[in-house]
Formats: structure tokens, sequence, C-alpha cells
């Protein structure tokens, strides 16, 4: 099975003025495709691994016998870009769909949802370099809060993803440059969960 780039749930200037139409153009069509290129490239090597889902060879990836080290770290970069992008273009929208059940159990948590984005927020900004703030299901079922560097996937600790920001220069940097923190700001009124 081939990877394939999944195609935006709106237009490229849908989510004007949060992200603008070329950064969220260019992210799709020539970050996200590359990823799936390299992916589709390593992929091809294994035959053995190619009906497994890539959630599964993530969380499990230290474990695959037959894979090389070079190859399980393109693996877990490119196979973790895809994941990431994939969700994080179905969690934006133009316009809200707040997730109800998501919401109280946020509160549940966090203590109220302005806590919780203080704390999301802390994570994005804070991430040295390039990454992605997270929020997840943790292996006791427990929503937490941390950021990874790079392309590393919530799945690589058996975490699973249900919100992340992507906070790659590539992702802010023709609208924002350095501002990383105004693009977070900005960001939370595109993402459609909450
Ligand atoms: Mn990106």
């Amino acid at each position: 099975m081939k990877y394939e780039l999944p195609k935006l749930p709106y237009s490229y200037d849908a989510l004007e003025p949060s992200i603008d139409a070329k950064t969220m153009e260019i992210h799709h069509t020539k970050h996200h495709q590359g990823y799936i290129d390299k992916l589709n490239a390593v992929i091809e090597k294994y035959p053995g691994l190619q009906d497994q889902k890539l959630e599964d060879l993530l969380k499990n990836l230290q474990a695959i016998e037959q894979m090389e080290e070079s190859d399980k770290t393109i693996l877990k970069n490119n196979g973790g870009g895809h994941l990431n992008h994939s969700l994080f273009w179905q969690m934006m929208a133009p316009a809200k769909e707040v997730d109800k059940n998501l919401l109280v159990e946020i509160e549940k948590t966090f203590g109220y949802l302005d806590e919780f984005k203080k704390t999301f927020t802390q994570a994005a900004v804070g991430q040295f370099g390039s990454g992605w703030a997270w929020l997840v299901r943790n292996e006791a079922g427990k929503l937490d809060v941390y950021s990874l560097p790079n392309q590393d996937s919530p799945y690589l600790k058996g975490h699973t993803p249900i919100i992340g920001l992507d906070v790659w220069e590539h992702a802010y940097y023709l609208k924002y440059q350095n501002r990383r923190a105004e693009y977070v700001e900005n960001w939370w009124k595109v993402l459609k969960l909450l």
C-alpha cells in the first residue's frame, strides 16, 4: 500500500487570517508530501510490514526485528510526519465544532479550559527548535500535555494523540517570522475541537 496525501477538508485560504493560504499550501503540498514520499520509499523495502497500521509500527518500532536501525529512524521521522500532519489538518477548521466530551474531560483534568490552554501553550512556545505540542491520552487512559521534538509521534510512547500543534518554523514563518507565541495564540481560533 502506498501512502497518499490526504485532501484538506477546506480550502487553503479557509483558515485566514490565523494561518495564511500560502503557508497552508506549501505545508500541505511540499512538507507533508515530502514525508509521505520518504515514508513510501522506506516501507517499500519491507513488504512484510506493508499491511500493518502506521500507528502500530510506531508503537512497536524498537521491536521490529527485520528493520535496519537507520531505516527505523527514517520511519520514525516520516511516518510520524505523515500521521502528525494528517491529524493536524483534521483538527483545524474555519468554524468551531466543539467536542463536548473532550471539553468535560479537559475541565476535569486541568480545572479550567483556560488552564489547559496555558499549559499547552507553554509546551508549544517552550519547545526548543522544531517539534510539536501534544494533548494525548496516556497508557493509564489519562489526558496529558507535553512537547516532543521533530516529528516524534506520541504513538512512539504508546500514547494516543488527541490534539497536536506543529511548531516547526515552516508552519508559521511566512506570516509570523520569529513570533511563535503569536502564531500559537491565533491557532486556538482555528482549532475546531475546543
Ligand atoms: Mn509541519
